[in-house]
C-alpha cells in the first residue's frame, strides 16, 4: 500500500514557548512557572529555586512527572549561581524569521507554536491584553502567512503566570478558569481570522504540579480538582472559540505514548487496562463531554472518594458536553510495559525486551503509533492530529556544524510510515503531523540542550552558551523530500 498521504494532510512542525522562545522580560512579559526552573540532566533532576519567609533557599524538584509539593510560604527567586534556561531558550524571539524561513525551506504547511500566557497577561490578572505581547505574535504569524504556512497555536503549554500560581493555588482555583477564558478571549479576537486550528492544553493528562499547573501540591485531590477546572476552562474555551471565530476547530494535547502488559497473564492484561484508563479519563471526559463511568475508580487510586469529593458548579456537566473537543491531538515517542503489582504509569513503564533502546532509554515503536491511533479513533471517533513525535539524540556537528543524523531519519521514516499505514489502511482521519521539534531547543524533562531533536542544529550547549547560528542537519533534506513527496517517498 502506499504510503504517499491524502492531498490536505497538514506536515510541521511543533515548539512550546518557555523551551524555544526567550525573550523572558521583553515586551514587558511577566514571569511565568518555569521561569524558576534550573537546567538539568537524567542524573540531575531539575529544581524550582525558592526562598522560605525566614530567608532560606529551597531547591524543589520539579521533573515533569515526579515534582515536589511547594509550601505554601516558599516564593520562587532567581539565584545568581543557577542557569534558567527559559530566559534565552534558543532565542526564537530574536531569530523568528531565519526560523520560519527554515521551516518553509522544508515545505511546512503548519507550525504548532504556544502563546506564552504573560507575555499577554503578565501576571494574569490585568484588564487590557499586553499589546506589545500580542505584536510579536502578529509578526510570528505575518511571517508564517508569508510561506503559506498556517498556525496551530497551543493557548497554554504546562505553565502559567506566576502570580496566578502563588496567589490562587494556580489551576487548583475556579478563579484560573476565569482568567484563561479571559486569556483565550484576547487570543481569539486578535488572532481568530489568522488561526483555524487551536489546542486548549499540552499533555493535560500529565500535568501536575507548580511548573506545569501552578498547585503546590503535585498529587492526590489538588491534582484533580485542577484538571476538572482544566476541563471546564477547555470547554468554555471550545464553545467561545466556536462562536467568535467561525469555522474552527479546537483540540487539547493529551500525552499518549502507550504501555503495553508485560505478558498475556491476565492479572497483567487487566492491571494494563485499568492504568491506561488514568489516560482516557481526560480524553473520554473532554472528547465525549462527560465524565466515564469508571472515574471513580481512578480517583480512588489516588486517594479521593469519587467525583462527589471534587467542587463542581452546577452548571459544570452542561459546559462540558457543550464544549466538546473537535479533534483530539497527541504526543507519541515511545511505548513501555507494565505488569500486575506495579504502580500505574500514566506516561512511561518498564522497558520492552522487543524494542530497540534509543538515547534517554524510549523503547523505538513506530508500530505503537499506528496502535495509538487506531486506539484513539475507535474509542473517541473524531479526527485526530499527531503534534508531537520525534527522537532525543546527542548529535555531534562535523568542522562545519554539520550533523549527519541518520538515526533521525530512521526514526522518522519508521514512524512517518506507521501513520500512513494507519490512514490508508486502517482509514484513521488525520489531520495532520508537527514534528517535534524542527529546530532544536531546550528539553522539557531535563532542562537539557544536548537532548537534540531538531531537523536544524542549534550552536548551544546546556548552559546556553553558544552562536545560537542555525544548520540544517541531514534530516532537513530528507524531510524537505518526503513533504514534497506527500510522504510518498517513505517507499524509497
Ligand atoms: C512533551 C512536551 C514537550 C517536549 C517533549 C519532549 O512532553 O509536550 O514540551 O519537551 O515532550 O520531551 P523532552 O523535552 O523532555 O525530551
Amino acid at each position: 500500500m502506499t504510503k504517499e498521504l491524502p492531498k490536505n494532510f497538514l506536515w510541521g512542525g511543533a515548539t512550546a514557548d518557555f523551551q524555544y522562545e526567550g525573550g523572558y522580560a521583553e515586551v514587558g512579559r511577566g514571569p511565568s512557572t518555569h521561569d524558576y526552573e534550573t537546567n538539568g540532566s537524567p542524573e540531575h533532576p531539575r529544581h524550582h529555586t525558592m526562598k522560605m519567609p525566614n530567608g532560606d533557599t529551597i531547591n524543589l524538584k520539579s521533573s515533569f512527572l515526579d515534582a515536589e509539593d511547594v509550601p505554601e510560604e516558599a516564593k520562587p527567586v532567581w539565584l545568581k549561581d543557577q542557569y534558567y534556561p527559559s530566559h534565552q531558550a534558543v532565542d526564537f524571539y530574536h531569530h523568528y524569521k531565519e526560523d520560519i524561513k527554515l521551516m518553509a525551506g522544508m515545505g511546512f504547511s503548519v507550525y504548532r507554536f504556544s502563546i506564552a500566557w504573560s507575555r499577554i497577561f503578565p501576571n494574569g490578572e490585568e484588564n487590557e491584553p499586553n499589546k506589545e505581547g500580542l505584536k510579536f505574535y502578529d509578526n510570528v504569524i505575518s511571517e508564517l502567512e508569508k510561506y503559506h504556512i498556517q498556525p496551530l497555536i497551543t493557548i497554554c503549554h504546562d505553565e502559567m503566570p506566576v502570580h496566578l500560581a502563588l496567589k490562587y493555588d494556580g489551576w487548583s482555583s475556579r478563579k484560573a478558569i476565569e482568567l484563561y477564558v479571559k486569556y483565550a478571549k484576547a487570543l481569539f479576537e486578535h488572532f481568530g481570522s489568522r488561526c483555524k486550528y487551536w489546542l486548549t492544553f499540552n499533555e493535560i493528562n500529565a500535568v501536575r504540579g507548580f511548573g506545569p499547573s501552578g498547585v503546590h501540591k503535585a498529587t492526590g485531590l489538588k491534582r484533580y480538582q485542577a484538571a476538572h477546572n482544566m476541563f471546564v476552562a477547555s470547554a468554555k474555551t471550545v464553545k467561545l472559540g466556536h462562536k467568535l471565530i467561525p469555522g474552527s476547530r479546537f483540540g487539547t494535547m493529551y500525552a499518549l505514548s502507550t504501555c503495553y502488559p508485560a505478558t498475556c497473564k491476565p492479572e497483567d492484561v487487566f492491571h494494563n487496562q485499568q492504568e491506561l484508563r488514568e489516560n482516557w479519563y481526560f480524553v473520554d471526559t473532554m472528547g465525549r463531554g462527560y465524565y466515564p463511568r469508571y472515574a471513580d475508580e481512578i480517583l480512588q487510586h489516588h486517594g479521593i472518594e469519587g467525583l462527589s469529593e471534587i467542587k463542581m458548579d452546577s452548571a459544570d456537566q452542561q459546559t462540558l458536553k457543550d464544549g466538546q473537543l473537535d479533534f483530539i491531538a497527541f504526543s507519541y515517542y515511545r511505548s513501555n510495559i507494565s505488569k500486575a503489582g506495579d504502580k500505574w504509569f500514566n506516561v512511561g513503564g518498564s522497558a520492552n525486551p522487543y524494542l530497540e533502546k534509543k538515547p534517554w532509554g524510549w523503547g523505538l515503536d513506530p508500530l505503537g503509533l499506528r496502535y495509538t491511533m487506531n486506539m484513539i479513533y475507535d474509542r473517541i471517533q473524531k479526527p485526530i492530529f499527531i503534534v508531537e513525535n520525534g527522537m532525543g539524540a546527542i548529535d555531534k556537528p562535523d568542522e562545519n556544524g554539520f550533523v549527519e543524523d541518520d538515526y533521525r531519519i530512521d526514526y522518522l521514516q519508521k514512524h512517518l510510515s506507521a501513520v500512513a499505514d494507519a490512514i490508508n489502511i486502517d482509514k484513521v482521519p488525520c489531520i495532520g503531523y508537527t514534528m517535534w521539534a524542527p529546530i532544536d531547543l531546550v528539553s522539557l524533562s531535563t532542562g537539557e540542550m544536548k537532548k537534540r531533536y531538531g531537523f536544524v542544529y542549534v550552536d548551544m550547549d546546556d548552559l546556553g552558551h553558544g552562536s545560537l547560528k542555525r544548520i540544517p542537519k541531514k534530516s532537513y533534506a530528507w524531510m524537505k523530500h518526503i513533504i514534497e513527496t506527500n510522504g510518498k517517498a517513505l517507499d524509497d
